[in-house]
């Protein structure tokens, strides 16, 4: 929309975290005016934060690469896009043809599931390649829960979101969504939502170890000695058990496992396990009796439960609450979204499927099992370090910052030092990129069209929405989708030039068959010519974005119906608004059984680890424990070179409870050394009652001081990297997650800041 003084307005999904929330963008040329909520939208609601108006600096910002990089030595070149591939050819050419194709590593971060056109092609990258040696930052995160609900449900997206805007009685632990904004629960405005909930007259209880915002926020805040969630949840179901209040109610025929859940909660009551948790008995009791008795509740975990030593049990345990109370798959409990593109639980077959299968392979150096298709990233730096076939000698990097965000950051910091070849797609040369020796530049986000492909299947309404990019892709840049293309072309010897529309053309074809083949698709019947006629407009991300919806729960099937298309997306500004979360089961199990596995066997097999926990320890043996958070103003390791967000007061500080400060001689503003097995950091104190006794606080993402990077803004922020106290060698073993809450430390006054 073009307006007289030469503004326009645009609207596109903030792509930087899981609220997905509109923004109307006001510019001019080239040039954002303004950035607001749009309050149009049906789902956003004009909600945004901070971070949202940041996009616009974001997209500004001079450090922001704009054109590929090659090193030689330690010094930069500007290149062109052929250069930079040709290099990547010879380079990675060699070492695949030397080595094998294990030879060559990927680590995928978090962004990669902001962006529809990496979303889609990586996968095509990953599989020309067919390395063994693939990692992400789903296991610095939420695989545990993944693998949980995959075991239970049948697929790793079939994750249950507290129905927030129904329910009576939410309860939620390790998670603090006023600040993140929410994470496997796609809920723009949590604040809102909590007030809605108590307004109705329900109630809120936040577990945590921190007084959080979101805390605050809520009825009832119980500190919990981090690590300790799988007790607690195991103190909860055997109350519900022990005083008959579980009542499944229609979920009962669909129960494997039952019986054997009861017989593990038996030895776990409130009594034995409220020392280690550090909450009495009574409180857990009741805390039951009330999740039972409300008329509808829902039990939601995130980062604090999945990041820690039992990250699958606790999340487990979650949904077998969700279940005993009969809350599972009901209007105000954990309900289960209908994603509108890609969902593995609405296509093919309802009701029963191959279930998930972990453990297919294993890392090389310590064996640590596979889960959906990659390797735990606690176990990357030593497959670059250790001598051997199938050793890491080349690493491609997509939207990931490694370096600062997984454990032990120093010793992956000197591994990827020691790469032959190194290739980072990213915006900027950072602590991780800086050991590339070519970086390909992503685009601004503005630059290109966003889908929240993951996430419409995690949303508490069920909701789709494409935005067309705000600006045109500048002359001489290239989509990210194309880059996985010619690097996906590259692995698979095709040489640096490969054909693009070749291998965008094989990708559709494959997701053609899928698309139409099966007898469920409601586009089956369809031949596959007429389909390829009806998308014979589009290429890349946008044709399989049509293709995946309109062959998806919502689409038209081409023509079968009527129904979503992807025109009808980009026809509208806002978001389009799929009605409210309904019940799914049993058609959305995928499980061998077609029932909802109670008890999976990896994670019964794991409870005996647990049960360690419940010897007693005396308060004086026990060691400060670390766990993290996240600032309203941050985002994990990379939008701290936007001044908006950085400026004002210090962010990355040590969080100290007065007694304990007192315990260590430590005044507000002094520097305290933090030291774990793997190594120590330096943070300013930050004394606070908001924080459990024992409990000591720092967050990630920071750590910007190291040479070679160029983020100028960052470095004058620079804070310290709390993963370099992350031990690379305590991992959840069942879903092989780092632990990065709940890691011993000795804190003390740092001998040069404070003579
Ligand atoms: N101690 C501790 N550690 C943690 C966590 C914690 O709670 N505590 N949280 C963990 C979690 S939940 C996560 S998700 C991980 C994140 O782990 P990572 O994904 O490894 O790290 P990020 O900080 O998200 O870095 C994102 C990278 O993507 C780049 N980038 C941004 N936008 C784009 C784009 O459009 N295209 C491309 N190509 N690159 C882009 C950025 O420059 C940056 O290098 O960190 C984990 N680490
Ligand atoms: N502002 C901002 N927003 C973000 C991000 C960001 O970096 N900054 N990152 C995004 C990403 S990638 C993700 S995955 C989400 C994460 O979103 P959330 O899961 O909401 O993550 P956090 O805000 O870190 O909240 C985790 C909470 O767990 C608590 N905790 C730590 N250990 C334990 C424990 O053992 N038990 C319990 N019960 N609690 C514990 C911490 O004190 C903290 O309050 O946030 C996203 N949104
Ligand atoms: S909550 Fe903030 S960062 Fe997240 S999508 Fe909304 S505006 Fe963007
Ligand atoms: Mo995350």
């Amino acid at each position: 929309m073009q307006t007289e003084n030469g503004t326009a307005t645009h609207f596109h999904t903030c792509p930087l975290c899981e609220a997905n929330c509109n923004l109307k963008l006001v510019t001019r040329g080239r040039e954002v005016v303004s950035v607001r909520g749009d309050d149009d939208d049906p789902f956003s609601h004009g909600f945004i934060c901070p971070k949202g108006p940041a996009v616009a600096e974001l997209d500004a910002d001079p450090d922001r690469l704009r054109t590929p990089m090659i090193r030689r030595g330690e010094t930069w070149h500007e290149a062109t896009w052929d250069e930079a591939f040709r290099e990547i050819d010879a380079r990675l050419t060699k070492i695949l043809a030397e080595h094998g194709r294990n030879a060559v590593g990927v680590y995928l971060g978090n962004p990669s599931a902001h962006h529809v056109g990496v979303a889609l092609f990586s996968r095509a990258m990953l599989r020309t390649l067919g390395s063994h040696n693939v990692f992400s930052a789903s296991t610095v995160d939420q695989m545990p829960k993944q693998v949980s609900a995959g075991l239970m449900f049948g697929t790793a997206l079939s994750v249950p979101v507290p129905d927030v805007d129904r329910t009576d009685y939410l309860m939620i632990l390790g998670a603090n969504p006023l600040v993140s904004n929410g994470s496997l629960m796609t809920a723009p405005d949590m604040k809102g939502r909590i007030r809605a909930i108590r307004a109705r007259g329900g109630k809120v209880v936040v577990l945590d170890p921190r007084r959080t915002r979101t805390a605050e926020e809520s009825d009832e805040h119980v500190f919990i000695r981090p690590g300790t969630d799988a007790l607690f949840l195991f103190g909860v179901v055997h109350v519900l058990l022990e005083e008959k209040l579980a009542k499944p109610g229609t979920l009962a025929p669909l129960l494997n496992g039952l019986e054997r859940v009861a017989e593990l909660a038996r030895e776990f009551s409130p009594e034995r396990v409220a020392d280690a948790c550090g909450i009495d008995a009574a409180t857990i009791r009741r805390l039951a009796r009330e999740l039972a008795g409300a008329k509808t509740a829902a039990v939601y975990a995130r980062i604090g439960t999945c990041t820690q030593e039992f990250g699958t049990t606790a999340s487990w345990l979650v949904d077998v609450i969700n279940v005993l109370t009969g809350n599972l798959d009901r209007e105000g409990g954990a309900m289960f979204p209908k994603g509108a593109v890609g969902a593995a639980n609405a296509m093919g077959a309802p009701g029963r499927g191959r279930g998930v299968k972990l453990g297919r392979f294993r890392s090389r150096v310590r064996g640590v099992p596979e889960v959906f298709g990659e390797l735990p990233v606690v176990c990357l730096a030593e497959e670059i370090e250790t001598p051997g076939s199938d050793q890491i000698r080349a690493l491609i990097t997509v939207a990931g910052n490694p370096a600062l965000s997984t454990p032990n950051g120093e010793r992956l910091t000197r591994a990827l030092a020691t790469l032959d070849f190194m290739v980072s797609v990213d915006i900027y040369l950072n602590e991780t990129t800086r050991h590339a020796h070519v970086i390909l530049p992503g685009l601004s986000p503005l630059e290109q069209s966003h889908f929240p492909f993951a996430f419409t299947q995690l949303a508490v309404r069920n909701f789709a929405r494409y935005s067309r990019p705000t600006f045109a892709v500048p002359a001489g840049q290239v989509p990210e989708w194309q880059i996985m293309l010619r690097l996906a072309g590259i692995v698979a010897g095709q040489g640096p030039d490969a054909s693009i529309d070749a291998l965008d053309d094989f990708v559709f074809e494959q997701q053609l068959e899928k698309a139409i083949g099966s007898e469920h698709s409601p586009a089956y019947g369809r031949s596959a010519d007429d389909v390829r006629r009806a998308l014979a407009g589009r290429r890349g991300p946008e044709r399989l974005l049509d293709l995946m919806l309109r062959t998806g729960p919502y689409g038209d099937g081409f023509g079968a119906r009527d129904g979503l298309t992807l025109a009808q997306l980009e026809q509208s500004d806002h978001a389009i608004d799929l009605g409210p979360l309904a019940p799914r089961l049993p058609d959305l199990l995928r499980t061998p059984s077609g029932r909802i596995e109670l008890a999976p066997e990896p994670v019964v097999a794991d409870v005996e680890r647990l049960r360690a926990k419940l010897a007693p320890a005396t308060a004086s043996a026990r060691p400060l424990l670390l766990v993290g958070r996240r600032d309203l103003r941050s985002n994990n390791s990379w939008m701290h070179n936007v001044e908006a967000l950085v400026s004002g007061k210090t962010r990355c500080t040590l969080h100290l409870h007065p007694e304990d400060a007192h315990a260590l001689g430590l005044g507000d503003g002094e520097t305290a050394v933090v030291r774990s097995r793997a190594g120590s950091i330096e943070v300013p104190v930050e004394i606070t009652d908001g924080i459990m006794r024992g409990v000591v606080s720092v967050p990630h993402g920071w750590g910007h001081d190291q040479r070679g990077t160029r983020l100028g803004v960052a470095a004058r922020v620079a804070g310290a990297n709390s993963n370099r106290l992350a031990e690379e060698d305590r991992f959840d073993p069942v879903s092989g997650n780092a632990v990065l809450n709940g890691i011993e430390v000795r804190v003390e006054r740092a001998a040069a800041a404070n003579p």
